[in-house]
């Protein structure tokens, strides 16, 4: 019996990973099995940043459940959006949350937002502003499409991912994961390594994190794993090796890019130190700057695999929205 989602942003709205994980793994399999669901159902999808995966992936999960979906950049195509209640709008915003949510919802069923964390009001990144304002005008359930603190459905297909290659390998124990910083020349959002760790924490897999010095993530997301500032020593054993850049998010260095160590870049010298180890990157990556050519390049890389994976997990998420 599924249990249906009335919101998908983050694990905790996962009451069991284990069924959704096989949920998956059928709408895989047949992913037009349930292509009348959604008849006359409509996705709304809102962007505040830019999007390649996310974007292309949700609208054809939503069509292969007979869905329409609907695209709407907020600021470029859109009116700018005030977010603040109580907000003098004598300036640049031209549309309040209070209403552009609610005209979008009172056209959707479902609605994806994607807002990036700001990375220089830690406060209203760390409350998740822009999505619980959208969670609390729109009147219709949401699926976060990366919020400040969170990817969700970048992090399901990546748990899709690893135990699609769990059983191709047939690996009984558990799998070592190891999530490593990698350098960047901006600063980005910590979203993408929250939500891998706290996915990770709750899946079968044994979580390793490292990242230099100051690029500690917050605890509540990490708690439970392994962390060190030593990549050779985590890199040791691996079967899958995430990279990612993220930014500082402690204390006053919040948002900031504290080094571009380019010891960090995972090369193929470093996946030799693996146990034959998978590399894996949610994309877009900085080709030799977070990774090496022969590394993406070569067929230890699951990146296309991942992608594609998000099309799966959008499915998935959105089916059991549409069985509740
Ligand atoms: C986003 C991030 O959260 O890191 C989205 C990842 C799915 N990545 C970027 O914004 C990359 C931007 C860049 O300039 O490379």
């Amino acid at each position: 019996m599924n249990s249906g989602f009335t919101a998908f942003t983050s694990v905790h709205d996962v009451p069991d990973l284990a069924p959704l994980l096989e949920e998956a793994l059928r709408v895989k399999a047949s992913p037009l099995a349930w292509s009348d669901i959604g008849k006359h159902k409509t996705l709304g999808l809102v962007f505040f940043n830019s999007s390649l995966r996310t974007r292309l992936s949700s609208q054809k999960a939503a069509w292969n459940l007979g869905m329409h979906t609907m695209v709407v950049n907020v600021g470029t195509e859109s009116w700018k959006l005030e977010m603040h209640d109580g907000a003098i709008m004598d300036s640049d915003t031209v549309e309040h949350v209070k209403e552009g949510a609610a005209v979008i919802g009172a056209y959707s069923d479902i609605i994806g937002v994607r807002a990036f964390a700001s990375l220089t009001d830690k406060v209203a990144d760390t409350s998740e502003h822009t999505l619980s304002q959208f969670q609390r005008y729109a009147g219709k359930p949401i699926v976060s499409l990366e919020s400040a603190l969170r990817h969700p459905l970048q992090s399901f297909a990546d748990l899709i991912t690893i135990e699609e290659i769990r059983r191709l390998a047939n690996i009984q124990r558990r799998p070592k994961v190891v999530l490593t910083w990698a350098p960047h020349p901006k600063a980005l959002p910590q979203a993408v390594p929250n939500s891998f760790a706290e996915w990770m924490l709750k899946a079968d897999v044994d979580l390793t994190i490292a990242h230099p010095e100051g690029y500690e993530l917050d605890e509540a997301f990490t708690r439970g794993a392994v962390l060190t500032h030593n990549q050779d020593e985590a890199l040791q054993g691996a079967d899958f090796v995430y990279a990612k850049n993220w930014s500082a998010f402690l204390g006053d260095s919040y948002g900031r890019v504290l080094t571009r160590d380019a010891s960090w870049t995972i090369t193929a010298a470093k996946m030799r130190l693996t146990n034959d180890g998978k590399f894996m990157h949610c994309l877009p990556t900085r080709r030799n700057v977070e990774v090496a050519d022969e590394v993406l390049d070569s067929a230890s890389s699951l990146v296309i695999q991942q992608a594609e994976n998000r099309v799966v997990a959008a499915q998935t998420v959105l089916k059991r929205m549409l069985d509740k």
